[in-house]
């Protein structure tokens, strides 16, 4: 008897449910298929994608934006390019719309295979940040925050037109910044959840109501519905839960996805805002109520959709298949010349635009950390050099800071493997070894505190060149709006160089 209380999908799951990098969820159904979309900022492709039949495993399968000619990034930084997207579908079609701030702003693309190509960009005339769509009655609404509030128009989402004046619906509860809305309708209600507070450590989900689209919106006195300011989640490993999205399965449970962060040494956080997913009911007042008290933990102890996990990704990422899976991006609009593969090898071209640099794009091709405690190494040997040219493996938050492990030409013909600090205006290098041969296994370990740095030649015997504080390449001391990035790079001293470098593989382990 009591074996059979615990039904077989009271198996919970694991916060976060997409980790690393992955800010800003929107999720979206189609039949029995889960959507969900993160912003990008200054990365090549933009909006990553990714698909689920639970809500709980991920698995990405693209991104939205895949053309330069729908993402002109221009000279975007950690503060630019693509902020917050929604993702609906609607009567047999699927919506991005999203916010281009290093371009035109607001728009949308649409498409009927979500796996295949996205329309070109679809632009809006409401301005403002974190544009959402409600579809109903063969109308289309948008909201976004133009000003101080939360505006609504209707529109037509094949020609971007705007149908109506824009007209301010809520103002939230006073928090700051009150942005990311979304229109939900259930049992004759229209709900609009946004988020207030900033999305820092006093970030907190809101809700209002009406009984018209266009209001007047009541709030739910039991606001805010999710935050981690307060005293019941003071010592949580998760803080700074905000920017939502809800979302109906098809056997009628309620589900929210959210952003939060996990705190590393204290209170610096590296791997980004990331992607969590709280269980949602509705109380006796038709307000919703997430996850019982309005926080969330790292272990969910709910029930849950019936599992569908994929196949755990590999260690090793092999340059043979001259492919890269849709987890690698690029910096801006790259240079897609650059990056070859030959012999089974990753050949990155070295060009005279480097890690610190603000415009343009380096040859660097990069992934999420998705871990606090993990292990990256590569194989690499760097080619037909002169002096000053380099290449090798980098812990990147931005331009001006990042942790680089790399093999570098020297004056005197030989090559050495380096490891260089780049803290703000600050460049320190660590260490400086001279090789005798070519190809070097570049090696970085992380845990909460530290990343340490080691290279090896012959595969195997990994010596330590330095470590280095975690929390001063952290989004509290560095700033932007996204997380570390492990890349390999190749850059010249001139233009006259034509070094090359080749990488073997790419391993990511959690530890
Ligand atoms: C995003 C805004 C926010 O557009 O940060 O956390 C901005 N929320 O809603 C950038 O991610």
């Amino acid at each position: 008897l009591t074996l059979s209380c615990f039904s077989q999908n009271r198996q919970g799951y694991q916060n976060p449910v997409i980790p690393g990098f992955h800010p800003d969820p929107s999720v979206c159904r189609a039949g029995d298929d889960f959507y969900l979309v993160n912003s990008s900022f200054q990365y090549f492709p933009g909006v990553p994608l990714f698909h689920s039949k639970d809500l709980i495993n991920w698995e990405q399968i693209g991104h939205c934006l895949t053309r330069p000619s729908q993402l002109p990034l221009h000279d975007a930084g950690p503060w630019g390019g693509i902020y917050a997207p929604t993702i609906r579908y609607n009567d047999g079609t699927f919506y991005m719309i999203t916010t281009n701030v290093s371009d035109k702003g607001n728009f949308l693309v649409h498409t009927t295979d979500p796996r295949g190509k996205w329309s070109e960009p679809v632009w809006l005339k409401q301005g403002g940040i974190d544009p959402s769509l409600y579809f109903e009655d063969g109308k289309c609404y948008l909201v976004s925050n133009p000003g101080v509030g939360i505006y609504l128009c209707e529109i037509n989402p094949k020609t971007g037109e705007q149908l109506n004046e824009s007209k301010r619906i809520w103002n939230g509860t006073g928090g700051r910044h009150p942005e990311g809305p979304h229109i939900y309708k259930k049992d004759d209600w229209y709900y609009l959840l946004i988020s207030e507070g900033g999305t820092e450590y006093g970030h907190k989900v809101t809700i209002a109501r009406s009984r018209h689209i266009d209001g007047p919106y009541d709030s739910n006195p039991a606001n805010p519905i999710l935050t981690h300011i307060n005293k019941n989640a003071q010592d949580s490993p998760i803080q700074g839960t905000g920017h939502a999205d809800l979302v109906q399965a098809p056997d009628g449970s309620w589900w929210m996805v959210c952003l939060a962060f996990r705190p590393q040494c204290g209170t610096h956080h590296l791997l980004g805002r990331e992607t969590f997913l709280a269980p949602v009911r509705w109380d006796k007042n038709a307000w919703p109520v997430v996850n019982g008290d309005g926080s969330i933990a790292l272990k969910m102890g709910v029930s849950t959709l019936p599992q569908q996990p994929f196949a755990k990704k590999p260690v090793r990422t092999e340059f043979k298949n001259k492919e890269l899976g849709s987890e690698w991006v690029y910096l801006r609009n790259y240079h897609p010349e650059n990056y070859t593969f030959a012999s089974g090898n990753l050949h990155l071209k070295a060009t005279p635009i480097g890690l610190n640099d603000w415009k343009g794009s380096p040859t660097f091709v990069c992934r999420r950390q998705e871990h606090i405690d993990f292990t990256a190494t590569t194989s690499m040997q760097l080619k037909k050099v002169i002096a000053g040219d380099e290449a090798g493996l980098t812990v990147y938050m931005f331009e001006s800071s990042h942790y680089d492990l790399f093999v570098k030409q020297l004056e005197n013909g030989k090559q050495a493997v380096s490891l260089r600090y780049q803290l703000g205006e600050l460049t320190h290098t660590e260490k400086e070894i001279i090789l005798s041969q070519g190809k070097v296994q570049l090696r970085v370990r992380g845990n909460n505190e530290l990343y340490m740095f080691e290279y090896a030649t012959d595969g195997k015997t990994f010596k330590e060149l330095g470590r280095m504080n975690t929390r001063y390449i952290s989004t509290e001391t560095a700033g932007g709006f996204t997380g570390i990035m492990l890349g390999l790079y190749a850059t010249a001293s001139s233009d006259a160089s034509k070094a090359y470098a080749d990488f073997e593989y790419f391993d990511y382990e959690k530890k």
